[in-house]
């Protein structure tokens, strides 16, 4: 799905600022058609944001169900005759929308885009009320999962089973762009490297091609300087480019990829694509990137922040990359969603390489006891994570790749966060999965995150995916306080992945929780010193063993959970805090992963 941009033959417009907000806590919206009116009540609401911490109230905080959006847009005057789009970037985690008192779309998915082509019920040159619904509600249809419970008093209460608050609301911006009627609907680049040369493959999909007499498509490559380096003509084809600057960890070099739909010679649609050459492949226990061993420095992170929430906010974005940066970090995981496609756009201009994740998180029912109280305990069953959730598993991993595809920066698919993939049932639930995701996108590794519940040998899942990712918690969780028994029990753990499976490890999350100014001498759990001498006992492992192909610390920075004891105001496993202050672990990262470039 191609990003709204403007060009000599797009428009867009942001529907971004503040908009009129009601909560509808006795879910009436829908039956009484709030669409039709102004919405009741006067609240008001930053988009994007999570609607969550914008308002001081714990019921805005805490509620379950829907949430309405309302304004009004004026259609620019100039736009007659185009094809007039309405874009979301996310709506978490599903939506409906009207244009005044008609529902153009519906939505399943909190973080992936989707758009509506009003041009039917809009006119250039005058204002219609647009109005949103949007749900929170996690379910086993839903991903990630979770369950509502409606208490005796008939609030509703969600229960979830990952460890990130359940923001929402319309997190990313929105959109109303115009294209021509017969359009570029897509636009797909593969690279390689052959001999010395740069390929990129490109493919085409076009819409309303009826509504030209004769369509007909150009590209041409261009260097960052602007140069025409290889063009071609028609829907398909392949670009060769002699002497390729390369895209590579650490420098980010585009070229851009200049589509033009012509009819009878005149352009009728442009599309600017960026495009890195490089390659990725995995041989053996290597993860190669343009065939050089590519080792993973940095976090699994999260879209956090005060008031915001998990809203995109371009400066804060800027700054993280920049914390990035100055850690020495090369890399990142979207842990546990689809980060918006800024996120992906900066990591490509900045050489940041990305494993990017779906929103699956929490298909582990067996996690239940000490961090999420009770509830059902059989993960993969009619009842709880059932072949419905495994559709709309595949839907997501399908809008994933359809977004994401062309990014250079994305170098790995990661299906899942820590499901439960000891069991046979496990096994049955992923194969379809892994087979949908290669085929949407042949060219690149695809894994999933395992935890520790499925070990080297009882792991029934790891077999499927291209490269081993284990979040290990030896030193924290297991074994708390003693870091020999840590640095033994994980020393064995690694070896025995090393010998069970021929594949680069990556260790996708290893952490203590951290709270910024507590210090000791002895070891004292939540210490920064404590921190520090986790993370140094984990090192001294990877050093040790051949196979390790990366190391994520988790977290980046500290984030808002949902309530539990095991939680204080959030989890503090991050090595800058929440206002991105660096802890002495971002120090000491700093100090190993910038002297090892
Ligand atoms: C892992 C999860 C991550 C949690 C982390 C933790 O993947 O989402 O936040 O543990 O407990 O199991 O800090």
């Amino acid at each position: 799905m191609l990003r709204p941009q403007d060009n000599s033959r797009r428009e867009t417009k942001r529907l971004d600022g503040i908009w009129s907000f009601a909560l509808d806590a006795a879910g009436a919206g829908r039956e009484e058609g709030w669409w039709r009116a102004v919405l009741p009540g006067a609240l008001r609401m930053a988009v994007p944001s999570s609607f969550n911490d914008v308002l001081a109230d714990p019921k805005v905080h805490d509620h379950v169900g829907d949430v309405w959006y309302q304004r009004s847009v004026f259609v620019p005057r100039g736009w007659a005759g185009q094809r007039i789009i309405l874009r979301f970037d996310a709506a978490t985690h599903r939506a409906a929308v009207w244009v005044a008192d008609t529902c153009v779309a519906e939505h399943e998915g909190g973080y992936t885009p989707f758009e509506a082509d009003v041009t039917a019920l809009v006119q250039p040159g005058l204002e219609f009320r647009l109005t949103v619904v949007v749900n929170n509600e996690l379910t086993w249809q839903s991903l990630p999962p979770g369950l509502v419970e409606v208490l005796p008093d008939g609030t509703r209460r969600q229960r979830q089973y990952h460890d990130f608050f359940n923001y929402a609301g319309l997190h990313r911006g929105v959109w109303l762009y115009t294209t021509s009627r017969a359009h570029l609907a897509d636009v797909t680049v593969v690279t390689d490297i052959d001999q010395g040369a740069g390929v990129v493959r490109y493919s085409t999909t076009v819409e309303d091609a009826a509504a030209a007499a004769a369509a007909a498509i150009r590209v041409q490559l261009r260097d960052a300087g602007g140069a025409v380096v290889a063009d071609a003509a028609g829907g398909d084809g392949e670009l060769r480019v002699a002497q390729p600057e390369l895209w590579q960890p650490g420098r980010g070099y585009l070229y851009e990829l200049e589509v033009e739909l012509t009819d009878d010679g005149v352009v009728v649609d442009r599309y600017a694509l960026p495009v890195g050459i490089r390659t990725v492949r995995v041989v053996g226990t290597r993860f190669l990137i343009n065939g050089e061993p590519f080792y993973f420095r940095g976090f699994g992170m999260h879209e956090d922040r005060d008031v915001h929430g998990r809203g995109h906010d371009d400066a804060a974005m800027v700054h993280d990359f920049s914390l990035l940066s100055w850690v020495g970090a090369n890399s990142l995981r979207t842990s546990h969603y689809p980060y918006a496609e800024e996120v992906l756009e900066h990591a490509d201009r900045l050489g940041i390489v990305v494993i990017d994740e779906t929103a699956a998180v929490g298909l582990n029912l067996g996690v239940g006891g000490g961090l999420f109280l009770g509830g059902p305990k059989t993960t993969y069953s009619e009842e709880t994570i059932s072949s419905d959730t495994q559709r709309v598993h595949r839907q997501a991993i399908d809008a994933l790749i359809a977004r994401d595809k062309n990014h250079p920066s994305v170098v790995m698919w990661s299906l899942a966060n820590e499901p439960e993939s000891h069991t046979e049932a496990a096994r049955s639930y992923f194969e379809p999965l892994f087979g949908a995701a290669r085929k949407a996108d042949p060219s690149r590794p695809v894994g999933f995150v395992n935890m520790m519940f499925a070990l080297p040998d009882t792991c029934t899942v790891t077999e499927l995916a291209d490269v081993v990712m284990i979040n290990r918690y030896y030193g924290w969780y297991v074994e708390p306080g003693d870091l020999d028994a840590a640095e033994r029990g994980l020393e064995a753990e690694l070896r025995a992945w090393a010998s069970v499976h021929d594949k680069p490890i990556i260790v996708t999350e290893y952490g203590a929780d951290t709270l910024s100014g507590l210090h000791a001498t002895d070891g004292t759990l939540w210490s920064e010193e404590y921190q520090v001498a986790l993370l140094e006992t984990y090192h001294r492992v990877f050093d040790r063993i051949d196979a390790v192909a990366g190391e994520h610390v988790w977290n980046f920075a500290d984030f808002a959970t949902g309530p539990s004891f095991m939680r204080v105001d959030g989890n503090k496993k991050g090595v800058f805090t929440r206002d991105r202050r660096p802890k002495m672990a971002a120090h000491a990262l700093r100090q190993r992963w910038r002297d090892t470039t």
